[in-house]
């Protein structure tokens, strides 16, 4: 994937998400940092995008979650350590972490009570 043109950040990630999901163990770049995977999360009337999806990540790679919400959140990462992070009612939040361990770890919305992502980390 190239972009030959000039484009927002968002509109960037988004494709970065978008070709994420045609090829999931697949690393790629993004602006912000070094090689890493981004999930982009939206927060709206009570609903949080994606719901369960299972979202595979190397050991130690850099994890960007890209949260727009129209409210007060906090996201729980159960890994061990566990992440907390405190969402606000804005867009573009961004919030990074890495897992050592392999395994399956939930990303939760804490306010809603639901799995956002399951992250499938070998
Ligand atoms: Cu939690």
């Amino acid at each position: 994937m190239s972009l030959t043109r000039p484009a927002g950040l968002a509109g960037a990630l988004l494709a970065v998400v978008l070709s994420l999901t045609a090829c999931a163990t697949g690393s790629t770049n993004f602006d912000a940092g070094p090689v890493g995977v981004v999930v982009k999360i939206t927060e709206q009337d009570g609903t949080i995008k994606p719901s369960g999806d299972t979202v595979k990540v190397e050991k130690g790679q850099e994890i960007l979650l890209l949260v727009s919400s129209d409210a007060e959140d906090e996201i729980h990462v159960h890994s061990d350590p566990e992440h907390e992070f405190d969402v606000k009612a804005e867009d573009d939040q961004e919030f990074t972490f890495s897992i050592d361990d392999p395994g399956t770890y939930e990303v939760e919305s804490h306010e809603l009570g639901v799995v956002i992502v399951k992250l499938q980390v070998s």
